[in-house]
């Protein structure tokens, strides 16, 4: 079953957007709701080089081609950003996605975003910068917050499945390193040994620079960058869902799970 697009929109007032889309579960592609953000006009690999050249930061890594697995959970290393930086512009082949929170890691890239009114005062909020080379993939996982998505450089590919579709993803135990990751690769599902996913009604977001992305709490989701891609992503919770994300931050700390 081909995935269908998800719509893309002019920015909708706040108060449209928490009716139609956070109430509703359901993402959305906004489309220049970041254009002022001076991220978009800054952001290069000559900034990163610049700015934070000498400092060794988080990386996802991949072994044998999987960015974790279910003993250890997600493999992390370190990279120094300008080895990183030109690494993808020589074009040689990487096995390190650079992804990290930015408060604990880059805290001066938040000058540089602005949270658009979508998110409003939430009591819970975390950012995260994706930096990958072409063809990069993350796994199918879900996450508790909502979270907006903008792409600052490049194109992204993303893939999305409803929370109400859960059953179909096979989804690693609760108690493995991988709570919230699924098996399964939603690009091309293994179909013999996940038979759940056949005709799982998936969603496409061909993200292009400048898109801002909205995901809806838990729903399942996969990201391929196209060629080199900058992204960050704003996550975040109000009421209840605050307080169950500030648990499950400690439960994580706890059992020293990265995600
Ligand atoms: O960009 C990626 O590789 C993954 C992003 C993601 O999973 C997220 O924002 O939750």
């Amino acid at each position: 079953m081909e995935p269908m697009a998800i719509p893309r929109i002019t920015p909708p007032s706040a108060e449209e957007f928490a009716a139609r889309y956070v109430r509703g579960s359901q993402p959305v592609i906004v489309r220049g709701a970041i254009d002022a953000w001076p991220a978009m006009e800054r952001w290069s690999g000559d900034y990163f080089r610049r700015r934070f050249g000498n400092r060794e930061v988080p990386a996802l890594q991949a072994r044998g081609g999987a960015l974790y697995d279910t003993q250890s959970g997600a493999h992390y290393g370190t990279v120094r950003v300008a080895e990183y930086v030109d690494a993808l512009d020589a074009q040689t082949r990487s096995e390190l996605y650079m992804a990290f929170r930015v408060q604990d890691v880059m805290p001066e890239l938040l000058d540089d975003i602005v949270p658009p009114p979508y998110c409003g005062a939430a009591p819970w909020r975390s950012t995260k910068l994706w930096f990958a080379g072409p063809d990069t993939k993350s796994p199918l996982h879900r996450d508790l917050p909502h979270n907006l998505y903008a792409q600052i450089i490049g194109r992204k590919r993303f893939l999305l499945l409803d929370r109400r579709r859960t059953r179909m993803v096979h989804r690693h135990s609760f108690l493995s390193r991988v709570p919230n990751c699924s098996p399964v690769d939603a690009e091309s599902p293994d179909l013999d040994r996940f038979p759940r996913f056949r005709d799982a009604p998936l969603l496409l977001a061909d993200l292009q620079r400048g898109d801002l992305l909205y995901i809806p709490s838990l729903w399942w989701h996969q990201a391929r960058s196209v060629g080199t891609s900058v992204s960050v992503n704003l996550f975040w919770a109000h009421g209840p869902m605050a307080a169950l994300a500030k648990a499950a931050e400690l439960f994580l700390r706890v059992r020293k799970i990265k995600l």
